[in-house]
Order: structure tokens, then sequence, then C-alpha cells
């Protein structure tokens, strides 16, 4: 071949531009947000939970920061993750409760990313109906999905696969990262678990981790809901009474027969046998080798009242941490991934879950309240590049603000109609100006647990709650005398200054975020009546 010496400046220009990567630090961070089903704060050893270890959701916080007051909007699934992607309350975003479909044309910050050279992906649970849009490339569980062998929608239809869901979930996230390692763009990648969701069925790896561990019983377990409304005492979520002895404590539908034991719905007999029937022939053996002594001891152990909810605590509390297990050690092999490939100083992981979660707290499992366990929720963020190790934040923060932060941080403009505010400003501060009051609103009611409807406003010290529809109630909490929201100080004529300034505050904040409408309650309402009828779920 002969050579063009006129070719000369240009091939030097073209190795030049070869050689020469981009700035790693100019260059936007790629995201990783992790998102863990119901995982509540006290089941994080970084946060201070002596009931499990997680080390490498600890190392997250060690080599980043750590938000304390970190808060949901409407604490239920799908209405959370609605509100990450949009950085909007559920009035605005559309989906209130986990029977909305999200609409998908709306703005999200993955689209806004994917239009700023991002290049886009999500895997695992997303729970909103409509399928995902603003990604290069999905992979989800269908609906809440399944514990083993689980199936997902991608674009090309449904794919099955063989294992357990947080490892199957993690392989599909590492063979993502693989694929996309050679292109110049940054990524987003929302890498969503679905353990450690009810019913809780631990990995196979983790059956027997908590075996013989006995867990404290907390304070609050026996409840009677004395100085509160109704919402308390009407909630369907008690250990000792809503808690399927089948589904969601592994005791075999066969043995509650034998033993005269009806379940409080047939429901739960008939989901214990769909999700063992998923596990093949040998992880059936060794699922019975772990169940079997449980089963026998109940049965030998004629367990009653305070007895039986005791031990129904103890093995609700062996199957979601043990669930747990398999999301801490999979995050590890993520982990591990960005250290070897290099991703670890210029990539974002935020780790977080959709709410809080009771363990026991008020005598209860699941979320929807207002109250702490469940209104709060675990918050991590590592950006070597950007956050300082050690970081503990003690602001008010709130899902609203994570894809404000997103945009931020790959300097995009933030849109207008986001509500929440980006906590870039809070990475190495703890003193910027900042919000001192939040608002919430839950909306599915009636339906399963049976939680009543409530907005209401939390300050750093005190909440204030008002349960709607068919009550009209108000419940206001001193937070530092009453940590554990125990005693309703509303009407009292020592908080009548505070209540009177809440109140005032509150009506502010639904100002502010656009939920003051109380015409447009009673048209969302009577929408809700007829959609939950439709669905058979509407109770008289
Ligand atoms: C299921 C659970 C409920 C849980 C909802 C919503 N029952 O219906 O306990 O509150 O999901 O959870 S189960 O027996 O089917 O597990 S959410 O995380 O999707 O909001
Ligand atoms: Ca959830």
């Amino acid at each position: 071949m002969k050579f063009n010496a006129q070719l000369l400046p240009i091939l030097l220009l073209m190795a030049i531009s070869c050689t020469q990567q981009p700035e790693k630090t100019n260059r936007p961070p790629n995201i990783v947000f992790i998102m863990t089903d119901d995982h509540a704060y006290q089941a994080i050893s970084a946060y201070g939970s002596t009931l499990i270890e997680t080390p490498n959701i600890d190392r997250l916080a060690a080599e980043g920061v750590r938000f304390d007051k970190s808060f949901v909007t409407n604490s239920i699934c799908s209405p959370s993750r609605a509100t990450a992607l949009t950085g909007k309350f559920s009035h605005l975003n559309g989906v209130r409760d986990n029977l909305d479909v999200f609409d998908s044309t709306q703005m999200t910050f993955p689209k806004i990313l994917q239009a700023h050279n991002y290049h886009t992906a999500v895997i695992g649970k997303w729970h909103l109906k409509s399928e995902p849009t603003g990604f290069d490339f999905w992979k989800v569980l269908p609906d809440q999905g399944h514990y083993y062998n689980p199936e997902f929608r991608t674009p090309k239809g449904i794919e099955a696969t063989q294992g357990y869901v947080t490892d199957q979930i993690t392989t599909a996230a590492l063979d993502y990262l693989d694929e996309i390692q050679n292109t110049e763009k940054p990524f987003l990648l929302m890498y969503h678990h679905k353990a450690p969701h009810r019913q809780w069925w631990p990995s196979m790896d983790d059956l027997n981790a908590y075996r013989s561990t006995v867990f404290p019983v907390p304070t609050t377990l026996f409840d009677t809901y004395e100085n509160r409304g109704q919402a308390a005492k009407t909630a369907e979520m008690r250990i000792a009474d809503h808690m399927a002895l089948s589904a969601d404590n592994k005791i075999k539908p066969e043995l509650l027969e034998k033993m005269n034991i009806n379940e409080f719905s047939d429901w739960y007999t008939t989901a214990y046998t769909e999700r063992y029937n998923r596990l093949n022939a040998t992880e059936q053996k060794q699922w019975d080798a772990v169940y079997d002594p449980i089963n026998s001891q109940f049965e030998n152990s004629l367990l009653e009242g305070d007895r039986l909810t005791r031990w129904k605590y103890q093995r609700y509390l062996e199957d979601y941490l043990g669930s747990l297990r398999s999301v801490d050690r999979n995050i590890g092999r993520l982990l591990t991934y960005l250290d070897e490939h290099n991703l670890t100083e210029n990539t974002l992981v935020v780790y977080t879950s959709d709410q809080g979660f009771y363990l026991g707290e008020h005598g209860w499992f699941d979320k929807r309240l207002m109250y702490e366990p469940s209104f709060r929720t675990p918050l991590i963020m590592r950006l070597p590049s950007r956050i300082p190790p050690g970081t503990v934040n003690k602001h008010l923060v709130q899902n609203i603000d994570y894809a404000p932060t997103f945009l931020d941080l790959a300097n995009i403009t933030i849109p207008k109609e986001m509500q929440g505010k980006s906590l870039v400003p809070l990475f190495e501060k703890n003193s910027e100006p900042w919000r001192d009051e939040l608002y919430y609103h839950y909306y599915e009611y009636p339906g399963i647990h049976m939680v009543k409807r409530h907005y209401g406003i939390r300050t750093e010290r005190y909440k204030l709650i008002h349960f709607y529809y068919d009550v009209d109630e108000w419940e206001l909490y001193d937070l530092a005398r009453d940590p554990e929201e125990m005693n309703n100080v509303y009407g009292t004529k020592e908080y009548q200054i505070v209540q009177e300034e809440l109140h005032q505050r509150l009506n502010k904040l639904r100002t502010k975020y656009g939920d003051n409408s109380d015409t447009q309650n009673q048209y969302y309402i009577d929408k809700d009546i007829q959609r939950l009828k439709d669905m058979g779920w509407y109770k008289e």
C-alpha cells in the first residue's frame, strides 16, 4: 500500500483522539440506583440494627453519606416508585395506590438522562403496570414477581429463569454492565430487588441463617392503641391477627387442617402451595429439611394468645431477615464488579427502599402509615469523587428529591415541575439552609390492610396527621418526648399553640404542593371506589 502523506495530519489527529479518553472526572457520573422492596432501616447495621449484619450496605455508608432523616411521600410500593421517577407527589404523578396505572408518557428522570446521552436500564421490580419507558434496556418482574425461578418481562416477551430472584436480578444487572462496557456513554442502572417483600421466602442458601437466633421483642409488640384514633385500631396488619400461618410463617396447609386451624383467608394456603410448587424436587427436599422441624415444633407446642404472637414474631424475623441476606450479598457482587471494572470512583451508588416497614413495632408488619417505621426509609449515597466518606446527614429529605439529585449530578437543569430538591448541596455540609417540614399523603383505602386515608406534616419535632374519608380524626405526636408515637396529644391544652401552628403549616404545605382541593379529593374518592368495586376489593 502506498503511503499518502496528505493523510498524515488526519491520522495523527485520529490517533490522539482515540488515546485521549474523556477526562473521567469531567464525565457525568454513572448512576446505580438500588431500591430494595420493603427494607426497614431497622434491619441495616449501618443504621444501628442489631438484628442483622449488612456488611455491603454498610460499606456504602462508610464510603459515602447516610441520610438519617429520609422519608417517603406515600408509604407504599407503586406510588413510591412513581414518585422516585417523576420527583412529584402522588396527586400529580397519578399513582396514588398500587392499583393505579403509571402514565408512562409523563416526564421521568430516566427519560431526561436518556435524552442527555445516558444509557439507561431498569432491572428487577417495577410494579407500575404500564411498560417501562425511557430505558435502553429493561428486564422487570411481572407485578410482584416470584422468589423462585422467576419470570421477567422484557421488550421481547416473558423470559423464564432458574434460581433465586435476588441472584437472578443481580446476574441480569452484571450482564447488562458487561454488555455496555465499551460504550462511551455514562449509564443509569436501576437495580431493584423484590426481596424481602412479603411473604419473605429466603434463598436456599439462607434458609437456616436465623434458626437459632432469639430476636428481642419490640417494646410496642402488644400495643393496644390507647390514646389514638380508629386508624391504628382498625389497620389489618397485626402479626397476631393478620399474618398467615401458612404462606407467611410456612406452616404446611395439611398440618393446619389436621390441627383444625382455619386461616383468616384461604388465599394464603393456596399461595403457600403455589410457591412451594415452584421449587424443584431438590429444593423441596432442602426446604422440608428446614421447615419440617418447625412445623413439628408448632404442632407440639399448641400455642395460643401472646405466646403464639411471640412465636409468629420470631418466625417473621427469621424469614424476613433471611430474605434480606441475599440482598446484601448480591450488593456485594455488584460493588465488587464496580471495583474490578474501575467504576467505583465515578459511579453514584444509591441505596434505598420504596418505604419503611414494621418489624413488630405496634404489633405490626407492613407499612402505609405515617408513623416513623413506615414513613422513614433508608437512604445511602456513595460517590467517591464528590461525597466525603463516612458522612452522616440529618436533614429532612424525601423520595421526591431523588430525581432532582440525579439530574443535578449530570449537570442537567431540573424541570420546574419536579417538587423535590437536589441533595447535592448536602453531600459535604450539614448546615445548608434546607426544608424544615415534610408532607405526606396515603390513599389506598378501602383495600388490603385497611389503613385509613390520611395526610399530614412532619417537622423536626412534631407530626400532625389527619385521617379522613370514613373518619375525621387528628393525631399529634411530640417526637422528642414520644419517639414511639404512643401518645396522641392532639386537643390537649399543653400543645394548643403547637397544634394551631402545625395546622397552619400543613395548610400552606398542601397549597405549596398543590394538594389542597377537597373537591379534587372527593372526585378521586368516587373514582377510587368505583375502581375498587370493579376489582372486587370494595368492602361496604
Ligand atoms: C401484597 C402483600 C401485602 C402488601 C401488598 C403491597 N400480601 O398484597 O401484604 O401490603 O402486596 O406491597 S401478600 O400476602 O400477597 O404478600 S407493595 O410493596 O407492593 O406495596
Ligand atoms: Ca414495597
